[in-house]
Order: structure tokens, then sequence, then C-alpha cells
């Protein structure tokens, strides 16, 4: 039988798989959302407040499922406001399909109502972008999408559909879920010698980074760190690999990592660096990063070996194939010395943090921690408050953590945190700046109108307070443009949109909130007053190292 593009669009989105589309209508997508609206109870439409948003619970919705996120939004503004959501995505590896529609092909490139050139914006900030040219391959360019978001590295994809196409008919039929493409397997050759080098190391780390929550290999390389006796750091995105409570669990390390992870890596021997691309942020000085060690570098995209780091050995290809094989023929190692060193830089910066009267960053982590179960999703914006989460929160299972890496976007948190209570019907919180919830604070609408069992905790200091914090230090204190001067009131803002209010000046009052939070299963609203001067430490200055590290 014959259909139309907006039906074999959405017949092929439901053939994948989807269940959830987080979007937003407009003129070009018009009669998708009147196939939407036709297959109600087939697949969901999630109306946010802003394309952006969209964007971002489609992302987090992938991260906390590992499922392709997908999202929709019409020509021009709507497709331009999925560009930094598309592009946050790409930077940490995040499977996506982004569905734009366009004018019909007779107006391109005649300045039409709402024309942009969608494909060439998107190029550059997705894994690919696709325009569809005629009906006939719609189904076919909409699957290999998936595929490509999927496979290998994953990524997100943008499929450009003119309006003309929607309409136009043609013949559907019905194809399985694509599966990705095999991953390479790695060459055993070159296993074989990275099992020499960690059977002559003696003070070993497995660096764990986004590739190996996205190859799904936490246990196998729970299992290595054991075997190898090394101790586990990790980067931003690698935070969830393994349960934090383990004994050999160090932390993130680099610019704003733990003392005793990034005090680790200048002193070990060995990195066996896994699906991490050696960002800057986590390397500092690229020249003094790990420099009495060799390195393992293991990733799927052989692109990165090499670009950041020149490891002693480079092996592409399939992560759990690599660490299944290494921790199976590895004979159990011990290191005592290295453990008794470890230990001593733990305890090196075990009073840092110690409370001073005020509600403190690290105690309102706590504080959520005790409450949450280890399927807590945990999502951030960006700034101190996200650099505090990664440092104090005590993440238990993979995929629990969403937050933007590479790109560092102010404004993701809320959307990434709906995303993320969709796709797993789970409890989230997000922890937020003042600042960053600025930006996205209209999606509080969405999460009302979703109901999502989201608690939303502002660490308010009243500042930008990461631009602050540079500013006090590389700046002499020229607080130019980082104090917020606003009269925000953050509990009046949640009672406008529909949910509820608590404010913390002090712990007993945030102990109440959250007790009372915890209790619901709406969105909720906490806004948390802490001190502007607090900062983020330890602190490695850009192209620093362990010998510029700041403490406190
Ligand atoms: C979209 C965007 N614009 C600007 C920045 C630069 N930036 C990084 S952190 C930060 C301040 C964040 O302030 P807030 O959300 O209040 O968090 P805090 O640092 O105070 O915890 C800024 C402006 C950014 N990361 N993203
Ligand atoms: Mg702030």
């Amino acid at each position: 039988m014959e259909r139309s593009g907006c039906q074999i669009l959405i017949e092929t989105l439901i053939e994948q798989g989807v269940t959830t589309i987080f979007g937003y209508p407009g003129g070009q997508v018009l009669n998708i959302y009147d196939e939407l609206y036709k297959n109600k109870h087939r697949i969901n439409h999630v109306l946010t407040a802003h394309e952006q948003g969209a964007s971002h619970a489609a992302d987090g919705y992938s991260r906390a499922s590992g499922e392709v996120g997908v999202c929709l939004a019409t020509s021009g503004p709507g497709a331009t406001n999925l560009i930094t959501g598309l592009a946050t995505a790409k930077a940490d590896s995040i499977p996506m399909v982004a569905i734009t529609g366009n004018v019909p092909m007779e107006l391109i490139g005649s300045d039409s109502f709402q024309e942009v050139d969608t494909f060439g914006l998107s190029i550059t900030v997705t894994k690919h972008s696709f325009r569809v040219n005629n009906v006939e391959e719609l189904a076919d360019t909409v699957r290999e999408a998936f595929r490509l978001a999927k496979s290998g590295r994953p990524g997100p994809v943008l499929v450009d559909i003119p309006k003309n196409i929607q309409l136009d008919k043609t013949e559907y039929a019905p194809k399985g879920v694509v599966e990705k493409n095999p991953d390479p397997k790695p060459d055993t050759a070159l296993l074989d010698q990275a099992l020499e080098m960690i059977n002559e190391c003696k003070r070993p780390i497995i660096y764990c980074g986004g590739g190996v929550i996205n190859a799904n290999a936490s246990e196998i390389i729970t299992k290595l760190t054991e075997k190898t006796d090394a101790f586990m750091v990790c980067s931003m995105m690698g935070l969830t690999a393994m349960d934090n409570s383990h004994p050999k669990y160090l932390g993130m390390s680099g610019m704003h990592g733990r003392f005793a992870a990034t005090k680790a890596i200048s002193e070990c021997d060995l990195v066996i660096a896994a699906g991490v691309r050696f960002t800057d942020r986590a390397t500092g000085n690229r020249k003094k990063f790990a420099s009495n060690a060799k390195i393992i570098h293991l990733d799927i995209d052989s692109a990165e070996h090499g670009k950041n780091i020149d490891a002693t050995l480079q092996i592409p290809g399939d992560l759990n194939f690599a660490l299944c094989y290494i921790a199976t023929k590895l004979e159990p190692q011990k290191h005592p010395e290295w453990e008794e060193a470890v230990a001593s830089y733990k305890n090196k910066t075990k009073d840092v943090y110690a409370p001073n009267g005020y509600l403190l960053p690290w105690q309102i982590i706590a504080a959520v921690n005790q409450r949450a179960t280890p399927e807590t999703n945990i999502a951030t914006d960006v700034g101190q408050h996200q650099m505090w989460v990664a440092q104090y929160y005590n993440f238990k299972k993979p995929r629990t953590f969403q937050t933007s890496g590479g790109l560092g976007t102010m404004g993701y948190g809320m959307g990434a945190a709906m995303g993320a209570a969709m796709a797993t019907g789970n409890r989230t919180v997000l922890f937020t700046g003042d600042g960053s919830f600025g930006m996205n604070l209209n999606e509080l609408a969405t999460a009302v109108s979703q109901n999502l069992p989201l608690i939303i905790v502002i660490l308010n200091n009243g500042v930008l307070g990461m631009i602050r914090q540079w500013q006090n230090i590389f700046f002499e204190n020229h607080f130019m443009s980082s104090d917020l001067e606003r009269k925000t009131d953050f509990v009046k803002l949640a009672d406008a949109f529909g949910a509820t209010g608590f404010r913390a000046a002090n712990l007993a009052q945030l102990n109440e909130a959250l007790d009372k939070a915890f209790a619901l299963n709406c969105p909720v609203v906490i806004d948390c007053l802490i001190p502007d001067e607090e900062s983020v430490f330890p602190m490695v200055p850009p192209n620093g190292s362990m010998d510029n590290i700041i403490l406190k």
C-alpha cells in the first residue's frame, strides 16, 4: 500500500523500536504532527518548552537507557534551536536521531519563510547529516541514521526532510530494528603485548572514560581492575563505570579531579586507558600527563589514537572484547607498595572539606546521596555545582549520571534530567546552578506537564560561580559579569510553574525539604543557599600538572 512520507517516517520510527520522542511543532512538520496524532497510542510525543530542551531530553534519554534518543523540530528556528543539543551529544558520543522538517524543495535556496540550511549547519556538530531527496529513500535513510548513531563510536545523526517529501507517496515495506555494525575485533597480538606490559608494571592505573559506559563494559572493567590490582581513575564521562564505594575506585582526575586520582596518574607506571580521549581538562599539560608511565590506549575510534596523547600501545577495536581478553588471560596481580602509596595520597586531602557553619555544596550532595537509591539518576548543568557532584556523589550504577562533559553546555540539565526520568521511570535529581537554571528553567513546565519524579536542587550562590572562581584566581578579583544581581525567587517560580518549591539555608531546612521531596513523585525545586566564595578544589590550572595543583 502506498503511504505518505509522514506515515513512512512514523512507521519507520516505530519499526526501529522508538517509543518516545521529544519535539516541538511548526509549519514544516505539521503533517508529521498529524501522523503523530493518529498514532498517539503507538508512539509518545513529549512537547517540550523549547527545541533545545527536546534535544537534551533525547540525549538524557539515551544516556540513561543506552537506546537511541529521538527529537523532532521544524525548519529554521526549530532546527537552529537543536544545534546546541546536537553538539553536546556529539562531544560526548551519545547516539541520537534528530528529525527536522524543511521547506519544500522547490523553495530551498529562495530565502523562503523559516528556511535555513539545516544540513550545512548541522554537519559539523553531528556524526552525520542527511537531507532526504525523494520519498523512496526516506525509510532507508531513517534506518541508516539509526545504524550510524549506534555503530562504532556512537553519536547524533540528523535527518532533514523537506515538506514535499513528507507529502509524496510510495510503497512502504516494514523491516526489523537495524543492528549496529559489528565492532571490529582488536588485534590479539596487540592485546598480548598489553598483557606483557601489565605483567611487568608495579603501579597500574585503569583510566576509564565514557567509552566504557557506551560499551556497557562496567562489569568487565571492574573485574580487570581487581585482577590487575590497579586503581581506577575516571574521566567525568566514565564516573559511573564502577561502584564508587569500591576500594580501588579513586574517582575523577584532572582539572577538578580528586587529589588522590590526579596524584596517582602522575605517579603510576602504567595507564590502561579505556574509552577516553584525553581532553585537555582531563590531562592538563599533555607533555606532563602520566609522565612516569607507559600508556595502553583502548578505543573503538582509531581517530582518537595519537590525537591528544601518544600512547605506548594503541589498540583500536571493540572495548568489551579487549577487556575480556586481557582479564581472562591475566594472572591475578598484587601491588602492596602501590596500595600503600595511594592510601597516603587519599589521606592527604581528608580534612580539606571540613564544614564551616554554612550550608556547603558537599553537604547538599551528601544529603541527596543518603536518600537516593543506586538507580536514582543524577543530572547536572555546568559550573562549580557540576564539579562538586563529580567529586562527591557516590555513583553505584552505570548510566545514572547525565552531564555535559565535552561541550560543557549550561542549560543542558533540565532536558537531560527529563529524558533520563522518562527513559527509566526512576527518580531523577538535577543539581543545577542559579545561572544554568536560568538558561533552561522553561522546561520546568514540561516536567510538570509530564508529572516527572524530578527533584531540582539549585546550588544557589548568587553568582556564575565557576566564572567568579577564575576571576578570583586568574584575574585579581575582577568580578566582571559573574555576580548575577538577580532577585529571582525560585520557590515562587516553582509555584508559578505548578511545581513544589522549598528553600534551604541550613542543614536542618535542607533535610526537611529533601524528606518531603523524596516522599513526592512530582517536580520539586529546592533552592539551596550557599556562599558565593566557595571554590572548587583541588584545581590544576589550565595546561598545568600535578606540580601546579591548588588544594585550597
Ligand atoms: C551555554 C554556556 N555559556 C557559557 C558557559 C561558560 N560557563 C561555564 S560555568 C559558568 C557559570 C555557571 O554558573 P551557575 O550555573 O550558577 O553554576 P555555578 O558555577 O555557580 O555552580 C559559565 C558562564 C557555558 N559553559 N555554557
Ligand atoms: Mg551559581
